[in-house]
């Protein structure tokens, strides 16, 4: 349905889709696929091995932080625990008890684990894979759910090799990545990674995420890829990548074409949705304070937010309160500095800028954003 309307056109053509309506109601779905789709990750394996240092490392916490998974305690318990991620409500993070005793084996204890609510489990051992493990696998296998090997403290298996005068990092690591093989020959097909919990950017885990994102739904890449740590340039870069892809269906449901006559769209119309998109990525970048002064922390160096000069993140920061909301209010800051990025938008509410604006400075603030994120990474030596 080609129009008359240059923005219309434009809608059409970013949207794929043939009219109006359907590229409205596709950019709604995306949107709320965006901000709301919910992601479980079981953590399992015996005590000891690391399940809640890498729930923590996931969460970006140390094990010591206020609501970090207690750690180097023997578990009491045979329920699962569930960890929020911290700023993304919908990512939950199972730690799971071990198997335990030979009378609470595989297909009673994922019955009892409650099995179906999980997206992927995460099989951790700290030395070789065991019975256990093997038998947890293949039961998870014929419920058709994906699982995935992790060896853990790599760190310390380079510790105590290193001191060996032919030591070789690289060799050593294919040794134990071979040896976990060999003890997972039942197993088809096993994927398995070399993780330290104490730096989790180093080592494996860029590879688990790829390999997650290869096997799990499209829905549940974005919520995954929003809420992992930004290990790499490479990792800061797909992100990016990701939120540009949803840039067009956040412009869409912005409210530029609740003056045009489709029904139903003007419901979920909000300005605010701009807000809410930018907050996101603002989290998902790492450029709140709290994960600011975590890195300066970690890399030894101070006052890594006082570097960050962009007004985005300035105006985000003093708008985001420590957790993320969906339902979060426009925060007129915000709004009214992007519409600076757009040249001759003025102060006007976004509600009534056209398609192409609203989709311009979509990608402005994400430049801005991602060339923060960049200085940050330079900035912390991490680039
Ligand atoms: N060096 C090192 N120590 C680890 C790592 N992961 C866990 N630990 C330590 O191993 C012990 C048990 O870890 P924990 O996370 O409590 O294991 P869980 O019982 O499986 O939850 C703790 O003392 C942790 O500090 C790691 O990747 N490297
Ligand atoms: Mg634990």
């Amino acid at each position: 349905m080609a129009s008359e309307d240059p923005d219309i056109n434009t809608v059409l053509q970013t949207s794929g889709e043939s009219t109006l309506k359907k590229a409205a109601k596709k950019a709604q779905k995306q949107i709320d696929q965006f901000f709301n789709v919910s992601l479980h990750i079981a953590v399992t394996g015996e005590s000891g091995t690391g399940k809640s240092s890498f729930i923590n490392a996931i969460r970006e916490l140390d094990n010591d932080d206020k609501g970090a998974a207690k750690t180097g305690v023997t578990e009491t318990t045979t329920e699962p625990t569930a960890y929020e991620h911290p700023t993304m409500p919908n990512v939950t993070l199972w730690d799971l008890p071990g198997i335990g005793t030979p009378k609470f084996r595989a297909r009673r204890y994922l019955k009892h684990m409650q099995f179906n609510r999980y997206d992927f489990f995460i099989i951790i051992s700290s030395e070789r894979f065991k019975e256990n493990d093997i038998m947890l696998a293949k039961e998870i296998k014929k419920r058709k759910k994906l699982f995935y090997f992790v060896r853990s403290k790599i760190d310390n298996d380079l510790r105590a090799e290193e001191t060996k005068t032919n030591f070789n990092k690289e060799e050593t690591l294919s040794q134990v990545k071979r040896n976990c093989l060999e003890n997972l020959v039942e197993v088809e097909n096993p994927k398995v990674f070399l993780i330290s919990s104490a730096d989790i950017k180093a080592f494996d885990f860029e590879k688990l995420v790829e390999t997650l994102m290869s096997d799990l739904p499209q829905h549940k890449q974005l919520a995954l890829l929003q809420s992992v740590p930004i290990t790499s340039v490479a990792m800061l870069k797909n992100k990016v990548r990701m939120f540009e892809k949803a840039a067009w269906a956040a412009a869409l449901c912005s409210g530029v074409i609740a003056a045009a006559p489709v029904p139903g769209l003007s419901v979920a119309c909000d300005a605010s949705i701009l807000v809410v998109f930018f907050t996101r990525c603002f989290f998902s970048l790492g450029l709140d304070n709290k994960s600011l002064s975590r890195l300066s922390k970690r890399v030894n160096m101070p006052q890594l937010e006082s570097s960050i000069k962009s007004p985005l993140v300035v105006a985000l920061a003093a708008k985001s309160t420590a957790r993320l909301s969906v339902s979060a209010v426009a925060g007129g800051a915000v709004l009214e500095y992007l519409c600076t990025l757009v040249p001759g938008v003025g102060n006007a509410a976004a509600a009534g800028v056209s398609f192409v604006c609203t989709l311009t400075l979509l990608k402005n603030g994400l430049k801005e954003l991602e060339n923060a994120a960049m200085m940050v990474l330079k900035e912390a030596g991490l680039q």
